[in-house]
């Protein structure tokens, strides 16, 4: 059995397709890993879901700040935004059987075989995994839960920005939300910074991203996680697998075959 872990698709089927054809897919012998945001801004959300589902036992996705977007949308909590591209979701006759399963499905994914953890935008400098698969299960119960509207309609927020232990409700998992999907830069001390989206390069000097805080509990484990397509697939931290190569914004989308670490890109477009 391979596994290949693909980066951010968002709604770029046609790509995902290709990309699948490069790798020489085979659904009996290999799974899929998926770093989230599945949808959104790309012309072919719908037919991304119900590809993803299909695949069964054979993948695994860990939800992005889209994919949740989508969620908020859909029950009916939020607005969608300009530039969103949900509507083929929103009229679908599956929609809710999408919806279902979207919600169910992790925000952190940890693999016991190869030691892998996969998560959409990467872990807070201060968690150990064993906390941090904790406390993304303390979302996922709530996502489950029987009413998710409720949480999901406080979801939204840049505050707390500072992990702590002693939050509580729904601002203690808004804070584990935005450290798993939308975290890029943090301070010095852990805090978030969700303001500032640009290249590392032209960052503003008290910003660091999120693996180089100084003393990061999780220093020693494989993270693989998308998101940020500015960095263009690469760190230069050991052992963190950058996979968001920026399919939607006109460059490319990527596997990462997990045994060897080679990878794979097709162009979009
Ligand atoms: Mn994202």
């Amino acid at each position: 059995m391979t596994i290949y872990a693909i980066g951010d698709i968002q709604g770029c089927f046609v790509e995902l397709e290709k990309l699948l054809l490069e790798i020489a897919f085979d659904q009996q012998k290999d799974t899929l890993w998926f770093t989230g945001d599945l949808v959104n801004r790309g012309p072919r959300s719908l037919e991304v879901l119900r590809f993803v589902k299909a695949l069964g036992e054979k993948h695994i996705i860990v939800l992005g700040n889209h994919d949740l977007h989508l969620l908020a949308v859909a029950y009916g909590v939020q607005q969608q935004h300009r530039g969103d591209t949900l509507d083929a979701i929103l009229h679908a006759e599956d929609k809710q059987e999408l919806l279902d399963w979207l919600r169910h499905r992790p925000l952190l994914y940890y693999d016991k075989a190869t030691q892998f953890v996969l998560t959409h935008a990467g872990l807070a400098p201060s968690w150990r995994l064993s906390e941090a698969r904790a406390l993304a299960q303390e979302v996922e119960t709530m996502l489950k839960g029987d009413s998710p509207e409720f949480f999901l309609a406080k979801m939204y927020g840049n505050q707390p920005d500072h992990w702590d232990d002693q939050l509580t409700g729904i601002e203690r998992w808004r804070c584990i939300i935005n450290y798993l999907t939308r975290m890029r830069f943090c301070y010095a001390d852990g805090r978030l910074d969700l303001s500032y989206k640009g290249e590392i390069a032209g960052k503003p000097n008290e910003l660091i991203p999120w693996f180089d805080v100084p003393n990061r509990a999780n220093a020693n484990e494989k993270i693989i996680f998308g998101h940020w397509a500015a960095l263009g697939g690469k760190t230069h931290a050991p052992h963190l697998y950058a996979l968001d190569t920026g399919c939607v914004w006109g460059n490319c989308l990527t596997a990462m075959r997990l045994d060897d670490g080679k990878r794979f890109s097709v162009k979009c477009g």
